[in-house]
């Protein structure tokens, strides 16, 4: 029966635990009661207009039973589910946890580790230690979810919000932002890759991955980091003007400046974007990546953006 139940986590073997018996539970309660209520209504359904009931006098045995019966089960579904719940909700203190930031924002997540290192959609953990997310938004309400770990948890601007599990199997599982957080709500996915403790080490040490080229990296991150779901590469309009032939463009801004695009305003565009607006384009739609991107994640960027001339 153990691999029924959710076995990359061993909170989630008991989320799937009491959710079967729930859910059997309430199959076994429907069927038994349907089958009683249709039996009785036939046995004593009206046979002739002058039938007389039988005076009923009420039985406290029976009272006894369907009052202490079920409080059983209930308080028994209270204990299971309590415990699960507040297991989930207790963040682990063991000296050997890993906390992760995660930041939500429209429409990706991204991931600061203890060590400096920021992860864009795709979070590394290592296998069988508790990882604590410490989360927060930078714009909307978004939620953080991941279904293979039964863990879920909202992701709120302006106060931090907490999550952990300890997963037991290496793999890819997949994050969902469950709170409709815009147009590209459905875009915002991620991945979490559980590591051997060999594959953790060399991702410690910078050797999981080949190494890439700056442009290579650029390009990337304008995936990972969903600027694809706001700026085209081709030309075409989307919510925010397209990259292609950006650099070096001569543009207006909202208040009627001209300037030409260099590499000092686009770092300033992706870090602070409502300094200059640019016009026909409203404040407030391009979240802030100021300490979202390290410096060279936007150097790199700026690499990919000078290659869509
Ligand atoms: C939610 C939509 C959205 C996302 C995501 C987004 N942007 Fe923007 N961006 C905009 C909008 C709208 C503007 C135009 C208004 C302004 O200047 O802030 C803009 C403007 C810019 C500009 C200035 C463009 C110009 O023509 O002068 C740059 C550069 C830029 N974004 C880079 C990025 C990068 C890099 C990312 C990803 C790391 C990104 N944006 C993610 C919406 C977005
Ligand atoms: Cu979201």
């Amino acid at each position: 029966m153990s691999s029924f139940f959710s076995s990359v986590t061993e909170l989630g073997g008991k989320v799937d635990f009491i959710q079967f018996w729930l859910i059997l539970l309430m199959v076994f309660w429907f069927v038994a009661c349907n089958a009683v209520m249709i039996y009785l209504m036939l046995r004593y359904r009206e046979r002739s207009p002058d039938q007389k009931t039988s005076p009923i006098k009420g039985s406290h045995t029976l009272e006894f039973i369907w009052t202490v019966v079920p409080t059983i089960i209930v308080a028994l579904i209270f204990l299971f589910g309590v415990g699960a719940w507040s297991e989930m909700r207790t963040m682990p203190t063991d000296e050997d946890r890993l906390e992760i930031s995660v930041t939500g924002q429209k429409w990706s997540w991204s991931y600061k580790y203890p060590d400096g290192r920021v992860e864009a959609s795709d979070m590394y953990v290592p296998q069988g230690k508790p990882v604590v997310l410490k989360m927060r938004s930078v714009d909307v309400l978004h939620s953080f979810f991941i279904p293979e770990f039964r863990v879920k948890e909202d992701v709120v601007p302006s106060i931090y919000t907490y999550l952990w599990f300890k997963a037991d199997v290496p793999g890819s599982y997949q994050v969902f932002c469950t709170e409709y957080c815009g147009d590209n709500h459905s875009a915002m996915l991620g991945k979490v890759h559980v590591l051997s403790p060999e594959d953790w080490q060399k991702y410690m040490k910078n050797e999981l991955f080949p190494v890439l080229t700056p442009v290579e990296e650029g390009e990337q991150l304008y995936v990972k980091r969903a600027c694809v779901g706001c700026h085209s590469k081709d030309g075409s309009p989307a919510i925010g003007p397209t990259f292609q032939g950006l650099m070096g463009r001569e543009e207006e801004m909202a208040d009627g400046t001209m300037i030409v695009v260099d590499d000092n305003y686009l770092v300033e565009s992706i870090k602070y974007p409502n300094r200059k607006l640019v016009k026909g384009y409203p404040a407030g739609q391009m979240p802030s990546y100021d300490g979202q991107l390290t410096d060279e994640q936007i150097e790199n960027i700026i690499a990919f953006i000078k290659t869509l001339q």
